[in-house]
């Protein structure tokens, strides 16, 4: 068992099984199991039309699971995988599932920063990257690392590996490989984040088993679903909720995009007769408008699902005329517990919730700020616990105390009221964090990074409304002196300490004292209200 994470009491984990929510598989077994049924069927496409059977991708796993342990890459080492949406992160995920490792999924955007400090917290063995990616050196990131966190022994290189290991030469004749314990983790994904650094979730073999198969059930994947990922592979939602597992699990065909531009996406989705694909919402807002302009023939869609970040109601109901698809809103986290509107919920509830929990064993509860449950249809915080929602973050024990109640409810941070129906519908957040258009970014952590600045006395980080994203980021800052940088200034020095660039701050504001709550905190909801009434008098924001 790998050791740091917090399993599920066992009598929950035994009423887990005894009730068919856990089938005791390890992950890799949908790749395998679909192999077996459907050798000869498509189960990948990439952006240039290069297409692999189930079989072959199976066989293509088996192999680079075999060289990875001839690498030394066995049980329960992990392993930080940044890759971009192409063959070689399938191949490699389930490769290190069947070589027993753990993939620690990271995304292509982030920098030094993150990867460094997921690479220290999860004592990775070895790092995967491309070449270059979206303008950017990997290795000379990888080089970074590797000063850094010397146990990273390992840099596996997809493309021109310079002085490190190339992917494809991983690959060795198959050979037998240990089963890993189902009730162990199987994969660290990254949290969203409200402290200074980011966490790591642990998710097992038979939770992530779950959250895959019941999210394919709940979506109607079947085997004639083509899924297109738009979203990076290694997000949770493009991954698993139903995503490229759902579709493999089923025997569907997963396309990948190289990017969500409505250019790429839209040719794929004609090209490949797409059925379905899962965006957030300044995606989905942009490929609203690009219908108008773009010739792609879009008549394959049957279904979008839009997560991350809410949805408005109005551009919800715009889904089917512009697109032709139907809407399927998806509040989901990381951390696990999966809320989705359902495929025959009535048009105002598709359109003005963001679903209901996937599980008939979710748990969820509304409380109030002493955690008190608030009377049926208040708006509280969402607190949750089931067999797919973790139990602690990976050696955060100070953290966990703080995230989690004791009988073991997780804070969501999400603020929520629940209707009769049961559907949530998201009002706000109780959490020190911003959701750009769905990415996550952890106000203290930006902070951390603004403070190293020497002409910065104080900085707060506050979202700001904004029509596209929903929110943005605006940091104010007091100063040391009499010279502010500018915001181009702070984005070179935070790109220059390895910030990923959808955290650099969109705006700064200049204060000479914060305002201060009661004890004393800095008041934020108040700099949240200075900033949105000071883009109302410029007229912009929301509007
Ligand atoms: C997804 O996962 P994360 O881990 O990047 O972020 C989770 C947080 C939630 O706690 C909530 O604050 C926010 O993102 N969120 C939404 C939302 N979906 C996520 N807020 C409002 N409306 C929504 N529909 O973002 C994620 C994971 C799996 C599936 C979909 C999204």
């Amino acid at each position: 068992m790998l050791d740091g994470w917090v399993p599920w009491p066992d009598a929950v984990a035994e009423r887990y099984r005894a009730e068919g929510f856990w089938e005791g598989r390890p992950l890799d077994r949908l790749l395998r199991d679909r192999a077996e049924r459907d050798p000869e069927r498509t189960a990948l496409v990439d952006a240039q039309g290069a297409r692999w059977t189930y079989a072959e991708l199976d066989a293509r796993a088996d192999r680079r699971a075999a060289g990875l342990r001839r690498l030394g890459i066995g049980a329960g080492d992990r392993v930080v995988v940044q890759l971009p949406n192409t063959d070689a992160f399938v191949v490699l995920f389930f490769a290190l599932l069947r070589a027993g490792a753990v993939p620690v999924l990271t995304l292509p955007a982030h920098r030094e920063s993150e990867i460094v400090h997921v690479a220290e917290t999860s004592g990775a063995k070895a790092y995967a990257i491309p070449d270059t990616h979206d303008h950017f050196d990997h290795r000379a990131l990888a080089r970074a690392v590797r000063k850094a966190v010397p146990g990273v022994e390992h840099v596996l290189v997809a493309g021109d590996p310079a002085e490190f290991t190339a992917l494809d030469e991983v690959d060795a004749d198959p050979v037998p490989l240990p089963v890993p314990d189902p009730s162990d983790v199987a994969v660290l994904l990254m949290s969203g984040g409200t402290t200074g650094k980011p966490k790591l979730i642990p998710r097992t073999h038979d939770d992530y088993a779950y959250n895959v198969r019941a999210s394919a059930e709940v979506c109607g994947f079947d085997s004639s679903t083509v899924y297109l990922v738009v979203l990076p592979t290694a997000h949770n939602f493009a991954l698993a909720c139903p995503g490229l597992l759902g579709t493999l699990l089923v025997g569907g065909t997963v396309v990948l995009s190289p990017t969500p531009s409505p250019e790429d996406a839209f040719a794929l989705i004609e090209r490949e007769r797409v059925t379905v694909t899962a965006v957030v919402p300044p995606i989905a807002l942009l490929w609203l408008d690009a219908v108008e302009w773009e010739e792609a023939d879009l008549s394959s869609l049957r279904l979008l699902q839009v997560g991350g970040s809410k949805l408005g109601a109005e551009p919800a109901a715009r889904v089917r005329p512009a697109l032709g698809c139907a809407l399927q809103q998806v509040f989901g986290m990381a951390e696990g517990l999966l809320n989705y509107t359902r495929l025959d919920d009535p048009p105002e509830l598709v359109a003005g919730t963001q679903g209901r929990p996937m599980s008939p064993a979710d748990e969820i509860r509304v409380v109030d700020e002493d955690g008190h449950d608030v009377p049926p249809g208040g708006t509280g915080e969402l607190l949750t616990r089931g067999p797919y929602t973790l139990r602690g973050y990976y050696r955060a024990p100070e953290h966990n105390a703080r995230s989690f109640t004791e009988d073991g409810f997780y804070r969501t941070g999400d603020l929520v009221r629940v209707l009769p129906s049961g559907h949530l519908v998201v009002e706000g957040r109780a959490k020190d964090q911003i959701n750009r258009g769905g990415d996550k970014i952890s106000a203290e952590e930006l902070e951390n990074h603004l403070l190293a600045h020497p002409a910065v006395h104080d900085a707060a980080v506050v979202g700001m409304p904004d029509a596209t994203m929903g929110e943005r980021t605006c940091a104010y800052l007091v100063l040391r002196g009499e010279t502010a940088p500018t915001q181009r200034e702070l984005a070179a020095f935070l790109t220059e300490r390895g910030v990923a660039a959808y955290k650099l701050p969109d705006r700064v504001e200049v204060a000479d004292a914060f305002p201060r709550t009661s004890v004393g905190k800095i008041d934020k909801k108040e700099l949240g209200r200075r900033i949105a009434a000071r883009l109302r008098a410029e007229g912009s924001g929301a509007g």
